[in-house]
């Protein structure tokens, strides 16, 4: 029996990855050079040190400690401007008919993000006091795949992960779903999600029992 959901963040619920992506690359062509959007699905997920560091690879730049905290808190800083003006109509289509539903049904809703800037955004855009739990980058320092941000969601609810399904648009974000037990729905594209339990482009439309029916033909 499904009793929780638990959404990811940048990606399932906002397309802050736009923002994200903007920041990163002001930051690389501030060091002199670029990279592509295909790079950029790599960062989906993964923490601001971590992404920092893939990206430097990228560009075959090494810096200090100091100068990497300095350059990570440039970016933020740039990404803050964004989400400091976003406005409820950011929030992806489908989604809130979804989360209606779903409390309607009585399930309960986690949110599961690795950015240490979740309560803002979700502030941000009027969603705050949907969630009764919220499990952000400061509460769960580990990365996904890591599965510690859906435990401690799933802690915080007084649920197994068993009870739970996890709504994610990152590949290692499915990764960490499926190391902690969790059923993992991916939101976005085959290709990148493809080893979720179930996979659906976004939430227009969607019912849980749609989720349902396709999570226990794939399990
Ligand atoms: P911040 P999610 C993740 O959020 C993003 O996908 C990832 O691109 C970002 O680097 C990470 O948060 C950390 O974000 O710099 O704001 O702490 O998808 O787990 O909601
Ligand atoms: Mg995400």
């Amino acid at each position: 029996m499904i009793k929780a959901c638990i959404f990811d963040l940048d990606g399932v619920i906002v397309d802050t990855a736009k923002y994200h992506f903007l920041a990163w690359r002001r930051l690389a062509n501030e060091l002199g050079f670029d990279f592509t959007e295909e790079e950029n699905e790599q960062l989906k997920g993964v923490s601001r040190m971590g992404s920092l560091e893939l990206i430097l690879q990228w560009g075959g730049i090494r810096l200090s400690e100091e100068e990497k905290q300095a350059w990570a808190e440039k970016k933020n800083n740039w990404y803050r401007e964004y989400i400091l003006k976003m406005q409820p109509d950011e929030i992806l289509e489908g989604v809130l008919p979804f989360l209606d539903g779903l409390q309607q049904r009585g399930v309960q809703l986690g949110l599961g993000s690795a950015s240490k800037n979740a309560l803002d955004i979700i502030t941000q855009v009027g969603l705050r006091n949907r969630f009764s739990s919220i499990v952000d980058g400061a509460r769960a320092p580990k990365s996904k795949p890591d599965p510690q941000v859906f435990l401690i969601g799933a802690r915080d609810l007084g649920r197994q992960p068993s009870e739970c399904i996890v709504f994610e648009d990152a590949a290692k974000g499915i990764d960490a779903a499926l190391n902690g037990g969790f059923f993992a729905v991916g939101v976005g594209r085959e290709e990148h999600l493809g080893h979720a339990h179930w996979v659906t482009p976004n939430f227009i439309g969607l019912t849980l029992d749609d989720i349902l029916r396709a999570i226990h033909q794939n399990a």
